[in-house]
C-alpha cells in the first residue's frame, strides 16, 4: 500500500521576499528613519550616527548623537538632498546628550520634530522643535513634553485629524524604569513568565507641543487573545514603534530588539489592543533594527537602517528603503534585506 505523503501547502503569503538595498546615504551615518510625505516629497527624519568614542555598554551608551539632518527625495529611489544640520543639542536647554531616533510631523503648515534625548539627570524625555518648512531649520521648546519619558516617538495622524504619540524602548531607552509609574534609577525586568513591558500612547493637544492625556499603556495579545509575555522575545515589544493606517486598520511595528526583527500587530483602535500577526523585517546587519512604513504615489514603503557601510559597527548604520507589500488579506510579506 502506497504511503500517502502529507505535501506542505505552499502559503503565498508567508513566503519570505529577499531584496538588495543600497544605503540612501554615503557620506554620514544615518539610522532609524522616520519617512513621511510632505508637499508631495519624501522626506526622512533619522538619527545622525557618528563615532564620539564612548565605548559600547548594554545601555546604549555608544549611541552618543549630538545633532540631527533632515533629508528629502522627489522620487522614490531618486536623488536624495541632504538639508543639513536642522537641530543641534546646545540649541536643547534640556537636554545633554544622546539625541536618539526623531520623528516629525506637520500640521496647519507648521512642522514638528519630535526627539528623545538624556536630561541633564540621565533620564530620558521627548521633546519638541518647531519649523515652517519640513527641512527645518527646527526651534526647539524650552523644555521637554511635560509627561513624557524613554525614546522613540513615533507621530501618527489619524483620518480623523487627532494626532497620537507612540513611544518607548526598554534597557537602554529606559522603559522599564517607569513601570511603577515614577522613575526607578534601577533596571528591574518582570520576570519571563509576566506580561512584557507595553509602548505607550498620547493624544497630543491641539497646539502639537504637550499631551493632552496621561501616556497609556498599549497591549499587544497573541492569537488566543492573552497577552505576548516578557520571555516571547521574538515577539514582543522592544522599541522602535510605529503606526499607520490602511483600510480602516491600525498597523503597529516596532522592534523586538535582542531578536533583532521589525515584527507587527493590528487594531481596529489606535489605542489598541492590538493582535500579533508577524514578520515584516528580518533581522539586518547590526545589532539594532528600526523603520518607518509611508504610502507614496500609490506605493508602500519601508525605510530602514543597517551597518552595511560601516563593516558591522553596530553604533554606524546607513538608511535604506524598498517597497513593501501588503497581501490581499491585509497581511505584509516578510522582507529579508540581510548582507553580509
Ligand atoms: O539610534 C538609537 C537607538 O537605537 C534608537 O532610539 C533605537 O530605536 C535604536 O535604533
Amino acid at each position: 500500500v502506497e504511503e500517502k505523503s502529507e505535501v506542505p501547502q505552499t502559503d503565498q503569503t508567508n513566503q519570505v521576499r529577499k531584496v538588495e538595498t543600497e544605503p540612501l546615504v554615503t557620506k554620514d551615518f544615518t539610522a532609524d528613519p522616520s519617512a513621511h510625505v510632505f508637499n508631495d516629497k519624501i522626506y526622512i527624519y533619522p538619527s545622525h550616527d557618528f563615532d564620539s568614542g564612548v565605548p559600547e555598554d548594554d545601555l546604549g551608551n555608544h549611541f552618543n548623537m549630538k545633532d540631527y539632518h533632515v533629508y528629502s527625495m522627489d522620487s522614490a529611489g531618486g536623488e536624495v538632498t541632504d538639508h543639513g544640520v536642522v537641530l543641534d543639542v546646545d540649541e536643547v536647554k534640556w537636554a545633554a546628550r544622546q539625541m536618539w531616533a526623531p520623528d516629525a510631523a506637520e500640521k496647519d503648515g507648521k512642522y514638528y520634530l519630535y526627539f528623545p534625548a538624556k536630561d541633564k539627570d540621565d533620564i530620558f524625555r521627548i521633546g519638541v522643535a518647531v519649523a515652517d518648512k519640513p527641512e527645518g531649520p527646527f526651534k526647539p521648546r524650552p523644555d521637554y513634553i511635560k509627561g513624557s519619558f524613554s525614546i522613540d516617538p513615533a507621530v501618527f495622524e489619524d483620518t480623523d485629524g487627532e494626532y497620537y504619540m507612540y513611544f518607548g524602548g526598554i534597557w537602554g531607552g529606559q522603559l522599564q524604569r517607569w513601570e511603577t509609574g515614577s522613575f526607578v534609577d534601577k533596571d528591574e525586568y518582570p520576570a519571563d513568565s509576566v506580561k512584557a513591558i507595553e509602548p505607550r500612547i498620547a493624544k497630543l493637544d491641539k497646539n502639537m507641543t504637550s499631551f493632552s492625556e496621561e501616556p497609556k499603556r498599549i497591549r499587544i495579545l497573541d492569537e488566543e487573545g492573552n497577552d505576548l509575555l516578557t520571555g516571547d522575545n521574538d515577539r514582543r515589544f522592544f522599541e522602535a514603534a510605529w503606526v499607520h493606517k490602511m483600510d480602516g486598520t491600525y498597523y503597529l511595528s516596532y522592534s523586538t530588539g535582542d531578536t533583532h526583527k521589525i515584527v507587527y500587530a493590528t487594531s481596529d483602535n489606535p489605542y489598541g489592543p492590538f493582535t500579533y500577526q508577524g514578520v515584516i523585517l528580518e533581522p539586518v546587519l547590526g545589532w539594532t533594527n528600526h523603520h518607518s512604513i509611508v504610502k507614496f504615489n500609490g506605493k508602500w514603503y519601508l525605510f530602514f537602517h543597517d551597518s552595511s557601510l560601516s563593516k558591522g559597527k553596530t553604533y554606524l548604520r546607513s538608511i535604506k528603503m524598498t517597497e513593501l507589500t501588503f497581501n490581499e488579506d491585509g497581511s505584509i510579506q516578510t522582507i529579508n534585506a540581510a548582507v553580509q
